[in-house]
């Protein structure tokens, strides 16, 4: 299995987020990328590469120009120490903009469009390293350590060329690629996460959240309770897995958080580090070509070994 990576997130690296009009440190931290490359490497996942450069339009097709121009221009002027916390254009206070924010953030879309190309060539599974996460930024909002929508991006490529299917299995419900793909169709957003009336992202995630218009009934919500364990968590996941089953994706993308896991310092479930592997071959039964993108998991002493626990999981298929 190709791993897509490269080091340019490091230098995005906020020192504090804010909650409750407090400082805290900044959960989202460069070192579990590091963990996780570590136990990539020390379990023979030796296919590491680079991302290709895209075009911006990828990025712009779905985000509002005003804001890819304002995180881009507005991140330029800033002084190598500084973090901003804009008045405009986010969703919370968790999401500083730093010097290298752009960068990094337009870097992790390139990892997922990497990715999503090589699914669109042929290959069955592809995990991209993305930092910073995605999966709450919105058209015109960054919010929850999100800049730029990678998987989001990544699955508007891919509806070019087959029904998509996203699997997002992150402890938060996805906000930001549940919107963009409301309406639609041909990409259907499904979401096994924390009950949004107790966790963040607070706005949406809730059961009646189906999908409007066109895109009605290609959105499907799981909220569970905090506490959830892994027998809890599979029979949903099974749920989750039929519906994606009748919907016949040509591809399936995952937006993998590992912040159910019962040690994560931001989570709330009970999901156990062995289970991670039995995640991963369910999932694979479904012998779809899976883009795997990675969104949170703060964990960073075990997070390395619940992603090779993972991705041992979906390719025990192969
Ligand atoms: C991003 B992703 C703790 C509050 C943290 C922000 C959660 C962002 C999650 N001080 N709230 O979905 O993993
Ligand atoms: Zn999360």
């Amino acid at each position: 299995m190709k791993i897509i990576h490269s080091n340019i997130h490091a230098k995005h690296n906020p020192k504090y987020e804010i909650y409750d009009g407090k400082k805290e440190p900044y959960a989202e931290k460069k070192a579990r990328i590091e963990s996780i490359i570590t136990a990539l490497r020390n379990n023979n996942f030796n296919e590491i590469v680079k991302p290709k450069e895209f075009s911006a339009s990828h990025i712009t097709s779905l985000h509002h120009s005003a804001y890819f121009n304002f995180i881009e221009y507005r991140t330029r002027h800033l002084n190598d120490e500084e973090d901003f916390y804009p008045s405009y254009f986010i969703m919370d206070t968790y999401t500083p903009l730093t010097k290298y924010t752009f960068i990094a953030a337009k870097e992790a879309v390139d990892i997922a469009l990497t990715g999503a190309e090589l699914i669109k060539n042929g290959e069955k599974y592809i995990y991209s390293l993305c930092r910073p996460p995605g999966h709450h930024a919105e058209k015109k909002s960054s919010g929850g350590y999100c800049y730029f929508n990678n998987a989001a991006i990544a699955a508007d490529y891919l509806s070019s060329f087959g029904k998509v299917a996203i699997l997002d299995i992150d402890f938060h419900h996805g906000n930001g690629t549940q919107n963009f793909f409301y309406e639609r169709s041909d990409v259907y957003y499904i979401s096994i996460h924390a009950d949004p009336s107790v966790r963040f992202p607070y706005i949406s995630g809730f059961k009646n959240e189906m999908g409007t218009g066109k895109g009605k009934g290609y959105t499907k919500n799981y909220p569970l309770p905090l506490k959830t364990s892994d027998d809890e968590y599979k029979k949903t996941l099974l749920k989750a897995l039929k519906n994606i089953d009748s919907y016949s994706p040509k591809f399936l993308l995952v937006s993998a958080g590992f912040d159910t896991y019962e040690k994560d310092p931001i989570g709330g479930f009970a999901l156990t580090k062995g289970f991670y592997k039995e995640i991963g071959e369910l999932i694979s039964k479904l012998e779809l070509p899976t883009l795997v993108i990675q969104e949170g998991g703060y964990h960073v002493n075990d997070l390395g070994y619940i992603v090779v626990n993972f991705l041992q999981g979906l390719n025990s298929n192969l």
